[in-house]
């Protein structure tokens, strides 16, 4: 389905997949559901069972704060195949290092947590930095204390040092190397970014990740980065993204999506219109490899990708993926 620029600016009924005739090179998919609430989106097919964990949470008399932290926690714990949790795609020294971060609408609140080892739930993590802290973000060894401090649960870590110096004594030894790092196969991503309109009104996003498999280690991508990564603004919506972490932190791709969405747009075009825009005057143009999901206050969802995306959108009566194939550019 092809719509006009115009037509894609004012459809956002029901969920359909829209190829945006005003935005070569994005596919984005949409839709709304006004009452059926809370309304939850999430990245990924994986992100279904996070929402409905999300949803649950929220029937059982949670915030939509509450929700995110236990919606993301379900994928946190989910599996090795993927790059959430602490078993996600190791960095190019052969361990794990984490990212993530949390945002709740009242209050305009945050908390993050960076290159974060051994920690089995990063986005609890975040949260407590949030509430417990007067800062807004930890890092590495210093995230890692706080959350022990905290009584999160952990994974053993000796078995990183050991890989560490590993890589420290092949690559930073006597001798160093001018041969630059692999980089990072092209699949080796897949983050978690849930956001929660909860019937209430208020609106949460959650953010959690090993980041892109190969990096080097203390790399940060744009997971923990807000306004990159993920944004909540509870007076308009929220947006979350996955994909080349580079990228989006060069755009501050999520509070980019945000804030078109403050001047009217709805979340499938302020998804598509911000990737366009990006894209536009980026050097990689189409190739960023970024994809987003957006809702905001009226119940109204979306999604764009550059590439191929699918993204799980969860209501009180549904539970969906929803599919966006990669444009043929040739
Ligand atoms: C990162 N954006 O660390 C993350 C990786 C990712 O889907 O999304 N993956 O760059």
């Amino acid at each position: 389905m092809t719509l006009s620029r115009r037509q894609f600016l004012s459809s956002a009924s029901a969920a359909s997949a829209l190829g945006c005739a005003g935005f070569p090179g994005i596919r984005a998919v949409g839709g709304q559901t006004p009452s059926d609430r809370p309304l939850i989106v999430s990245t990924w097919p994986f992100g279904k069972e996070g929402n409905e964990r999300a949803r649950q949470e929220i029937a059982d008399g949670g915030t939509s704060l509450d929700a995110v932290e236990q919606g993301v926690r379900v994928v946190e714990t989910r599996g090795p195949d993927r790059s959430v949790g602490h078993r996600g795609r190791p960095n190019a020294a052969g361990y794990v290092q984490q990212d993530a971060c949390i945002m709740n609408g009242p209050g305009h609140q945050a908390g993050s947590v960076a290159g974060i080892e051994g920690i089995i739930h990063p986005i609890s993590a975040a949260r407590r930095v949030m509430e417990h802290t007067k800062h807004v973000m930890l890092v590495g060894e210093g995230a890692r204390w706080f959350a022990l401090e905290q009584g999160l649960e952990s994974v053993d870590v000796s078995v990183h040092a050991a890989m560490k110096q590993k890589w420290i004594d092949d690559h930073l030894g006597a001798e160093p190397s001018e041969e630059a790092p692999p980089a990072p196969p092209a699949d080796s991503h897949d983050t978690i970014a849930l956001l929660v309109l909860h019937p209430d009104g208020d609106i949460a996003g959650g953010c959690s990740t090993s980041g892109m498999g190969n990096k080097l280690p203390g790399r940060v991508g744009d997971s923990p980065i807000l306004g990159a990564g993920l944004y909540v603004d509870n007076e308009v919506g929220a947006a979350g993204g996955t994909g080349v972490g580079e990228n989006a932190l060069r755009h501050c791709a999520s509070f980019q999506v945000v804030e078109r969405m403050r001047q009217g747009k709805s979340p499938a075009e302020a998804c598509a219109e911000a990737l366009h825009d990006m894209a536009r005057h980026d050097p990689l143009g189409y190739e960023l490899n970024l994809s987003f999901v957006a809702l905001d206050t009226q119940g109204r969802w979306g999604a764009a990708t550059t590439h191929s995306f699918s993204c799980s959108v969860t209501t009180a009566s549904t539970s969906e993926v929803h599919k966006i194939q990669r444009l043929d550019r040739r």
